[in-house]
């Protein structure tokens, strides 16, 4: 089949994934490709904010694995986009399994501050039982449904023997396990580690590379990546509303205004198409899975949608006029000395939200940033914290800071927090495999529609996004790899396979 360079191509959204997809697209020769999106700009939760004079991510933060197998740091690296440091052998070298060793202080909330002797065993110990649990997913057999469950009962049954010669310290080591517990669930973006799944946990993957941040801020990706794009290709300000597929049946394709494919715009434009990409989020797609396709998405499509996990993590900015943290911290934890039973959710939101704040952050480097910190809350109390005002968040936190300092006059100057839930293009941060999903969910969300083996006219509708990669869902370079592997699936659709690998 010769390469069909007018196929109309629908980009829905315009993320990372989108912006891959399409160059893809355009690099192999369509030139029919467009892009809707539903905001005023490009970048999606690629998303760079500024607190006074500095520059903060909203959404994004890190290159996850910065390393030549990461398509983003290449993509990084060839628009100059990183400092020498972070390109360097060395730091693509480092293997840090996700979780990067910042420089700590612990924070207690009897307004102490504890040193590595007490609290380093506690994290060493958390990291070993969190490890196991990522096993499960390739020896199986494992012996509870979710990493929750398994984290905490380890470390019941093993903090006893494993402490007993330090019984003073072992409170303080659990409490400071509660606060690992919640940070964790802020890696995952869950409400609880008790919904994350236990037997697909280790299906995400890490790259090599000790993680790193762009200077100038991650949306200079996106900007380098849309200067690639023709002018005009995005539609702005145009929200989706429904997806007509299976639009003209067994009729030959032979007029400019009707296809297989009818996009239904909430301002009432529509647009038809041969092929559409569909980039929203988990959380979107879960909020509108009933009306966002025309007809429905088939059943099993459906419940994997339900299945899979989309929670909320947000981030508050503080500034101050001077830190309170040694000069080499990179990382605040807070620990509630009464937190001693393994318990990652809150009792009442309303009144404890901020116990759920599991600490910051501190922005580096000093010269660049200042004094500011970015603290880290996930989950429902997340979400609540998203309903309250800035000056009630600004009062809680100082409040709290305060408590666990002893300083009653800290009080920080500037605040910023996302509220990620609340947008309403996200419907929450990223993506986790929940207890009862697996990689067939991921793989069932990525199928095209029609689905395989129908005789329709296939490849209408395809599905990108951060969600629809197995092993990177939840990160940027997940989500561009989803858009190129969708373009590619068009591409291949319409050239020989020699064609395609040489291209690619
Ligand atoms: C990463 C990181 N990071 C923090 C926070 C967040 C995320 N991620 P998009 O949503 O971007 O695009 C869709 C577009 O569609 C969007 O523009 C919409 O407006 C539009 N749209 C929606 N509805 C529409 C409609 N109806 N019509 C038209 N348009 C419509 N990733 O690599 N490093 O540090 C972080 C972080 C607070 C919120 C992150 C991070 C996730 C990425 O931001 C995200 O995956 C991609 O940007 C998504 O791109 P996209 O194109 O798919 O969608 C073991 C184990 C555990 C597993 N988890 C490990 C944790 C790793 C993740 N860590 C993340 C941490 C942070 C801090």
């Amino acid at each position: 089949m010769a390469l069909q360079r007018d196929s109309r191509i629908f980009i829905i959204g315009c993320g990372i994934s989108a912006i891959g997809a399409a160059q893809k697209l355009l690099k192999h020769g369509f030139c029919n490709v467009h892009i809707i999106e539903a905001t005023g700009k490009s970048g999606g939760r690629i998303r760079t904010g500024r607190l006074g004079d500095n520059i903060v991510e909203i959404g994004a933060n890190w290159i996850h694995g910065p390393s030549k197998e990461n398509p983003v740091f290449r993509l990084a690296c060839d628009y100059q986009l990183l400092d020498k440091e972070s390109m360097s052998e060395e730091n693509q070298a480092v293997d840090i399994g996700g979780h990067p060793l910042f420089v700590p202080n612990w924070f207690t909330s009897s307004g102490r501050k504890l040193g590595p002797e007490v609290m380093g065993p506690a994290l060493e110990f958390f990291m070993k039982i969190l490890e196991r649990s990522q096993q499960f997913y390739d020896s199986g057999g494992e012996p509870m449904p979710s990493v929750g469950k398994f984290v905490k009962s380890e470390a019941k049954r093993l903090a006893p023997e494993e402490w007993k010669e330090d019984q003073a310290n072992i409170n303080i080591r659990m409490a400071m396990i509660n606060t690992l517990l919640k940070l964790e669930c802020c890696v995952s973006g869950t409400h609880t580690l008790d919904e994350v799944g236990l037997g697909a946990f280790g299906m995400y993957k890490t790259l090599p590379g000790l993680d790193c941040t762009f200077p100038g801020g991650y949306e200079g990706l996106i900007d380098n990546m849309m200067k690639e794009l023709p002018k005009g290709i995005v539609s702005y300000n145009k929200q989706v509303k429904c997806i007509h597929w299976n639009n003209t049946k067994d009729e030959p394709d032979t007029t400019a205004t009707s296809g297989p494919v009818k996009i239904e715009c909430v301002d009432g434009k529509t647009f038809a198409a041969d092929h559409v990409i569909v980039t929203v989020s988990l959380g979107y797609l879960k909020k509108h899975k009933d009306t966002f396709l025309s007809p429905s998405l088939p059943l099993n499509k459906l419940h994997s949608i339900q299945r899979m996990g989309f929670g909320t993590n947000n981030k508050i900015f503080l500034e101050f006029e001077q830190p309170f943290w040694d000069e080499d911290c990179e990382l605040i934890y807070l620990v509630w000395e009464d937190d001693t039973d393994l318990c990652d959710v809150v009792s009442d939101i309303k009144t404890s939200w901020i116990r759920k704040l599991t600490g910051f952050t501190v922005l580096k480097p000093t010269e660049r940033f200042g004094h500011v910190l970015c603290g880290w809350i996930a989950g429902h109390e997340s979400e609540y914290m998203e309903t309250l005002s800035e000056l009630e968040v600004l009062h809680s936190v100082t409040q709290v800071l305060r408590k666990f300092t002893g300083n009653p006059t800290i009080a920080p100057r500037k605040l910023l927090r996302s509220q990620w839930f609340h947008d309403p293009y996200s419907c929450g941060s990223y993506t986790y495999v929940a207890k009862g999903c697996s990689g067939y969910d991921i793989d069932n969300l990525a199928e095209p529609l029609p689905p395989n083996g129908s005789n329709s006219k296939p490849l209408q509708v395809l599905f990108a996004g951060e969600a629809t990669h197995r092993s990177f869902f939840s990160t940027v370079h997940g989500a561009l790899m989803a858009g190129w592997r969708e373009a590619e699936r068009l591409v291949s659709h319409y050239a020989p396979a020699s064609t395609i690998s040489s291209k690619l």
